[in-house]
């Protein structure tokens, strides 16, 4: 098989929960392909590489690259993105040895096989494919791309990073798209990048403004990235694991946020989070009470989640959020339209 792998980055131990699913999601969806952890060790212990480790193939420990553009990080409203130029080591072929690869954000989750992804740089021109970002879209998003690590590449972009203001956001994303500034494909003969569809990095935050296409597209999705502040590892839950109260997300986007902790209980991803106590102390999580969903669902009263003696169950509830039930919901939804569309007529 050709050497290709899916890649993420850890800069800090809070993304860990994401990492973990993220790898999780990947393999159940049966790729051969290697996966693949970066990480800082200043900021990243030897605890956290073993968790990794526990869902990776392999784990890579790589220098921090800072931006050189806090201001405009700042404008972002994100000065704790200040690191993710370390993002860049995927093009290093002594970091990455591979032909191809996939990156992913550690906040994404992926719902359907993505090998296919690979095949957006069989030209051999291409060596870079990402979809729109959602607030501009003439520009991509960073968090998913396909690429073909290059010492060449490797060097111009960290000359271009050196260079002051390269990137508009103080980000890899507004250094990035300043690189590959002509995407998506400006030349039709020997194109240097590629358009991924907004399927392989669906955005969910911003749905609200465009419902129905949400609607019309969503069971095409193959990868979920939960930009912005609210992660879905931050979110509270029912005892039945529902989520609730996660900022604005309403509907179908709850619903994302919940495929996500499916993945998250399925794999019992609180067993390797035990000793972590950013964002929520896991050693006292209690996984969703199994099968007890439907009796749960409308009360009103909210119980916490964690167990206060410590210990946590070894059970899990893989059977009412799963991958097959998401698929299920928008079948359901489908034949509901159609039906009523066949009442209307
Ligand atoms: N990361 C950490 N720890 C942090 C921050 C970031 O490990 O404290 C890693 C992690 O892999 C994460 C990625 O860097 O997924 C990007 O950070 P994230 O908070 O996910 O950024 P987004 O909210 O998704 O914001 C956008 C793009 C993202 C880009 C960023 C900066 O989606 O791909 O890196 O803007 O340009």
């Amino acid at each position: 098989m050709a050497a290709y792998a899916f890649v993420t980055l850890l800069t800090t131990e809070s993304y860990l929960p994401g990492a973990l699913v993220l790898a999780h999601s990947l393999r159940r969806t049966g790729t051969q392909h290697a996966l693949v952890a970066l990480y800082t060790p200043e900021t990243v212990g030897a605890d956290a590489v073993a968790a990794l480790a526990t869902a990776f193939d392999r784990t890579v420990a790589v220098d921090t690259l800072r931006t050189n553009s806090m201001p405009n990080l700042a404008l972002l409203g994100r000065p704790d993105l200040f690191a993710t130029y370390t993002k860049l080591h995927v093009w290093n072929p002594d970091v990455v040895p591979y032909e191809r690869i996939a990156f992913l954000d550690a906040d994404t989750l992926v719902l359907r096989n993505i090998d296919s992804v690979f095949g957006f740089l069989d030209q051999e021109s291409v060596v870079f494919a990402a979809a729109p970002d959602v607030g501009w879209p003439d520009c991509f998003n960073s968090g998913v791309f396909v690429t073909k690590p290059s010492a060449a590449l490797f060097a111009e972009l960290i000359e271009h990073a050196q260079r002051p203001y390269s990137s508009f956001d103080g980000g890899d994303q507004g250094l990035l798209n300043t690189f590959f500034s002509s995407w998506p494909g400006e030349s039709p003969i020997r194109p240097r990048t590629a358009r991924l569809p907004f399927s392989f990095n669906v955005t969910p935050t911003a749905f609200y403004s465009y419902l129905p296409a949400f609607q019309h597209f969503g069971r095409d999705i193959s990868v979920v990235h939960f930009i912005g502040h609210s992660k879905p590892w931050k979110a509270s839950r029912m005892p039945d694991g529902s989520v609730i109260g996660w900022g604005e997300a309403t509907g179908q986007f709850l619903n994302l946020v919940q495929q996500w902790w499916a993945v998250f209980d399925q794999f019992q991803v609180h067993v390797a989070l035990r000793q972590f106590t950013l964002d929520r102390n896991w050693s006292l999580y209690i996984p969703p009470v199994a099968g007890g969903s439907d009796s749960r669902i409308g009360r009103t009263e909210h119980r916490s989640e964690y167990h206060h003696h410590g210990h946590h169950h070894g059970h899990h509830s893989g059977g009412s959020h799963d991958f097959g039930s998401y698929r299920a919901q928008w079948d359901e939804r489908e034949s509901r339209g159609a039906s009523s569309r066949s009442r209307s007529r």
